[in-house]
């Protein structure tokens, strides 16, 4: 975190109870956490831990028998350790995120972890990219197609800037091998079902068919490649911390050509391992380049 932006009220807590990941101060956060170089953020902890084990697997590190294990309470979020590396969830919209988003730069303040990028690897619905298709964001677009992420502080509205580190996004996309991986704009929504434009939510929609097509083109024309419900929060506390983030998604579907997820669930699992191969081929690279 860069240090203007460190809140200075910090200083006056004892100990500070980073209460949804169920770790504090009083422990020994530095001997825990202060090799960390990459965070790696996802919607679930199921995938999260998938994510723990393949970077273990990926590039070297020693995890127990029966594979990564969990740090701190699981009851909000699952978050594991694999050497440089950080794997963990952080539920599902905006709201969820943010929660972790602080307690996660508290504890890597406190822990004096040094050059720490954040990666948020997550699903998403692509715009005019074929299923499976892993799209590096390079800004994020709020529902509106601005730039922008609103938050509501003591009764007002406040508007933060959504840019992403080109470099890393650039780095990242190098990476790709065989992975079929692009730049696009990232739509961040509130809402999977009419945030997105759907028709196929529980409630008569005020829009029509070609109304949700219209939308879709016209986001599609400002280079918007696809559609979740993190991008902006992300990007626009990242970049008021000054840490260095990407937003890597692989698509699911392509909601140019409907709203509803239909794949098997092999063919989903193989579309998430895209965005997490991806991330894990750029972190190996840059720990070779370290090392070197
Ligand atoms: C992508 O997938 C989730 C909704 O299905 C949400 O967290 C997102 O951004
Ligand atoms: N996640 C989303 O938020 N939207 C989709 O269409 C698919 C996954």
């Amino acid at each position: 975190m860069k240090p203007d932006a460190r809140n200075p009220n910090l200083d006056q807590l004892d100990t500070d109870f980073l209460y949804h990941l169920g770790l504090d101060t009083s422990m020994d956060l530095e001997g825990m956490f202060g090799d960390v170089k990459y965070v790696c953020m996802g919607g679930s902890s199921v995938r999260a831990e998938d994510f723990a084990n393949k970077a273990a697997a990926d590039l070297g590190f020693e995890v127990p028998e029966g594979g990564a294990q969990p740090i701190g309470k699981t009851e909000r979020c699952s978050l594991f350790k694999v050497g440089p590396v950080i794997s963990v969830s952080h539920g599902m919209g905006m709201p969820s995120m943010l929660i972790f988003l602080h307690e996660l730069a508290k504890l890597l303040d406190y822990a004096g972890a040094q050059d720490v990028k954040f990666i948020r690897i997550g699903t998403s619905g692509g715009v005019g990219v074929e299923p499976g298709t892993v799209v590096v964001a390079e800004e994020g677009l709020n529902g509106k197609l601005e730039p922008a992420f609103e938050q509501v502080e003591l009764g007002e509205t406040h508007t933060y800037p959504t840019g992403l580190d080109r470099q890393l996004a650039e780095e990242i996309l190098e990476a790709r091998g065989e992975i079929r991986a692009q730049l696009g704009k990232t739509m961040g929504t509130d809402d999977f079902y009419e945030g997105q434009g759907r028709l196929d939510g529980a409630l008569k929609p005020r829009y029509t068919e070609a109304d949700k097509m219209a939308f879709l083109k016209r986001a599609h024309e400002a280079g918007v490649r696809n559609i979740e419900m993190e991008s902006t929060a992300f990007a626009a506390f990242c970049l008021r911390a000054g840490i260095p983030a990407a937003v890597v998604c692989t698509t699911l579907l392509n909601r140019l050509q409907g709203d509803q997820v239909t794949s098997t669930p092999e063919q989903l699992a193989q579309f998430s391992d895209n965005a997490q191969r991806l991330v894990l081929q750029y972190i190996r690279g840059q720990l070779e380049k370290a090392a070197a």
